[in-house]
Parts: C-alpha cells; sequence; structure tokens
C-alpha cells in the first residue's frame, strides 16, 4: 500500500530546499505518480526498450534509481534470462526501499553514491530518469561523456527530464497544464506552491536543444524523443 504524500499538505513558516530524505522516500511512488505525468508509461515501454538493447555480459546502470520502479520493471519481463543491473542512488533512504523490495539480488548491485563519482563499467542499456535535472548544469557534459564511452556499440541511453522553455508563451501554457495536472492529481494550491518553491535552484530543468546538443556532442548520432508531455520529454539516445 502506497503511502500518501501530504509533505506540502500544511503551511509551512520556512520553505527548506527539498532533498530526498526518509520523508521523501517514504511517499515517492505516490509522489512521483502524481508529479510526474505518463510515469509508468515512461517506466513500461523503457522497461521493454531495454529487454530488446540488453546484451549478454553487458551491465544494465538505472541511475537515480529511487525506490526502484524501472528495475522492478525490468525484472518482471527478463525474470526468465540473466542479466545485470547496477542501481546508483546517493539516497539512502531511498536506496534501502529500493533493496528491500526487489528479490532477484545476485544480479543486482546497489551502489550509494553520487552519479558524479562513479565509474561505469561495460554497458549496453543505460536509464537515467529525472536525474540529470538535480546535477549541477556544468557537470552534465561530463556525465553523458561518461554514459556514451561505457556503452558498448549499439547501446542506449533513456532519460526523461522535466523540460525549461525559453519563449515565454509556450512557458507559460506547459506550466499551467502541468500545475493543473496536479489538481486533477489531488494536490492542492498551497501543496503545489510550496513544493514549487522548495524545488527552485535544487531541479534545474534544460531546454531540449541544449539536452540534443549534449547527446550529440558526446557522440550520440540516433536520438529521438520518444514520449512528449507539454514540459516533460523522454529521449532515447543509441550509440
Ligand atoms: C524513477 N529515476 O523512479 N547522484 C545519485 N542520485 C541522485 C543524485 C546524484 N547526484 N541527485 C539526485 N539523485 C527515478 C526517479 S527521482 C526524480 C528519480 C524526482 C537521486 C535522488 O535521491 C532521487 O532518488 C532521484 O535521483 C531523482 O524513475 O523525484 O523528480
Amino acid at each position: 500500500m502506497k503511502q500518501k504524500d501530504n509533505i506540502y499538505g500544511i503551511r509551512q513558516k520556512e520553505i527548506k530546499k527539498f532533498k530526498f530524505d526518509k520523508k521523501v522516500a517514504e511517499v515517492f511512488d505516490d509522489m512521483i505518480e502524481r508529479s510526474v505525468p505518463l510515469y509508468f508509461e515512461i517506466i513500461d515501454k523503457e522497461a521493454k526498450i531495454a529487454a530488446r538493447f540488453y546484451k549478454k555480459d553487458t551491465y544494465i546502470y538505472d541511475l537515480g534509481c529511487s525506490t526502484g520502479n524501472f528495475c522492478s520493471a525490468f525484472s518482471e519481463i527478463f525474470y526468465n534470462k540473466t542479466f545485470k543491473m547496477v542501481c546508483v542512488d546517493n539516497s539512502e533512504p531511498m536506496l534501502e526501499i529500493c533493496k528491500n523490495r526487489i528479490k532477484y539480488t545476485d544480479n543486482i548491485k546497489f551502489i550509494c553514491e553520487d552519479i558524479l563519482k562513479i565509474g561505469f563499467e561495460k554497458s549496453s542499456v543505460v536509464i537515467a530518469n529525472f536525474i540529470f535535472q538535480f546535477l549541477p548544469v556544468s557537470m552534465r557534459d561530463n556525465v553523458i561523456k561518461k554514459i556514451y564511452n561505457s556503452l558498448i556499440p549499439g547501446g542506449i541511453l533513456l532519460t526523461a527530464e522535466k523540460i525549461d522553455y525559453k519563449e515565454e508563451e509556450i512557458s507559460a501554457l506547459y506550466q499551467d497544464f502541468y500545475y493543473k495536472l496536479k489538481e486533477e492529481n489531488g494536490y492542492s494550491g498551497l501543496e503545489i506552491s510550496q513544493k514549487r518553491e522548495a524545488l527552485e535552484n535544487v531541479l534545474l530543468p534544460e531546454t531540449i536543444t541544449n539536452h540534443m546538443r549534449r547527446f550529440f556532442e558526446a557522440g550520440f548520432k540516433k536520438t529521438d524523443i520518444w514520449l512528449k508531455w507539454f514540459n516533460f520529454t523522454a529521449f532515447i539516445c543509441i550509440k
């Protein structure tokens, strides 16, 4: 049974910077499902794409794995085949939930570390959902380059991100639809505004142009947006 997210339900005197602490980890599954449009559609299709691209004796990385929704979906699809996966998250409470939930742990490593600090082994699939947006912008090029270098030819990076729009009318329209979705999913105006304040300067979205430039400069020549919902976008990059 999912625990309901009401972290921002009561007016707070001072809004602290958003952190992936124990309180957030406990309600994370409810929070992400109500905050990210088409979240389970993204996870489901990524698990299916990953199953097509995974090559024996290589790793799948799930960067910023949180409570393990991707890992769980992939394990279900791939239950009768062998694979090696590395789940990385720098939040201990998140990774604890992830570890306790995933049954097939022999082939899955759990690493509690900043993704800026990890080394990558030979991989055929890298999943990075809603994680680049939390990294310092200046470090993102380097991480994508490291991912590219770890992938075998034909390997893929699947990444989803919240997107920034520089054109004001479009940006306002997309924001409006996004906040309406949160309302439809049961968040109050107070919850929406307090969370938005907590995420200021913590979640730093970039434009699609910037993402695409970074993929291209890292070496990816086959890239596309396979899903889009206003200011939420899922990318596929094939090496
Ligand atoms: C999902 N991918 O369910 N290094 C490692 N982990 C980090 C770092 C970092 N530098 N910064 C943030 N995290 C998941 C959803 S949530 C997205 C990802 C969201 C972790 C952080 O602890 C959290 O678990 C995750 O990245 C971001 O598909 O909540 O909007």
